[in-house]
């Protein structure tokens, strides 16, 4: 329980850190985003994985504090990148707890309304199985966000039993495949049949497709040829964070 205090407070103490994850076009490869990830530096304990911690806070109900922080730096973020003339987007990950709170699009839209930026360059993800535990409420609410003209994309795709009656309701823009379809996929023809039918199904919703979690040039491939728009993963970029960030940054520019 002590870790609670010390979440409470690593907010204040500048603990945690936003990390950010490049998103690539299959394309050419090029750059338009990112997914903002967050780390917690502790003092005493040392580095402590969002795996570990963000079940913890949303047990405690501090998750929604941790998600607007994110929020917050994601806006700033953007704030300074348009000035620089960069046209990014990052994408903060939300906790199904958010999704239950009905406040949470007006926090989003006050946050908002403090910084100058495109708001479809602010993305939300959120997991697929978030979304289906109650539907029929994150559908108002995924609603209310989308008429901020903040792009929603559906995390963890493949793994959380949507139907398709849904599916076809969710306000969203972005659909990103599960990294345990991505595994191998160059080795094995019949996830590569299922990956090409969610690709094809994600296109016939208007939603743009990425996959997460490639490792290789391998699988990067394969996906290209099964029409996936884009890619995230270890073999594009680690989730980066300062001088990284900056040289990554520098690139684009
Ligand atoms: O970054 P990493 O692969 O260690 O993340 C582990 C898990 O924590 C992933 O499921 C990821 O989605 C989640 N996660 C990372 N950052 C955030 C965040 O800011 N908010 C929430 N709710 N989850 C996050
Ligand atoms: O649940 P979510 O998809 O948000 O989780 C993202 C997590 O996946 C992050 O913790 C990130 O560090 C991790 N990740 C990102 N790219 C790769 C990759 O190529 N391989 C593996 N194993 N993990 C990755
Ligand atoms: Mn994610
Ligand atoms: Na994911």
């Amino acid at each position: 329980l002590s870790l609670l205090s010390d979440l409470r407070s690593a907010v204040q103490n500048s603990e945690l850190q936003m990390w950010l994850q490049p998103k690539v076009k299959l394309a050419d490869m090029q750059t338009y985003g990112f997914e903002a990830l967050v780390r917690w530096q502790h003092p005493q304990r040392g580095f402590i994985s969002p795996a570990e911690f963000v079940p913890f806070a949303e047990r405690t109900g501090y998750i929604s504090t941790v998600t607007m922080w994110m929020i917050e730096r994601a806006l700033q973020s953007l704030q300074l990148w348009q000035a620089q003339g960069l046209n990014l987007s990052i994408a903060v990950n939300v906790s199904t707890n958010d999704l239950r709170d009905e406040s949470f699009p007006d926090r989003v839209r006050a946050l908002m309304q403090r910084y100058d930026v495109s708001p479809a360059n602010l993305r939300l993800e959120l997991t697929e199985s978030g979304i289906m535990e109650d539907p029929s409420s994150a559908i108002p609410l995924l609603q209310k966000l989308r008429e901020l003209g903040i792009g929603l994309s559906i995390d963890d795709f493949g793994t959380g039993h949507s139907s398709l009656a849904y599916l076809q309701k969710l306000p969203v823009t972005e659909l990103k495949i599960d990294r345990s379809f991505v595994i191998n996929i160059d080795q094995l023809p019949s996830t590569q049949r299922l990956v090409k039918t969610i690709v094809e199904m994600g296109h016939g919703l208007q939603l743009s497709v990425i996959a997460e979690g490639i490792e290789t040039a391998a699988e990067r491939d394969t996906l290209r040829e099964l029409g996936c728009d884009s890619m995230q993963g270890y073999f594009a970029s680690k989730p980066l964070h300062g001088e990284s960030l900056q040289k990554w940054l520098d690139q684009i520019l």
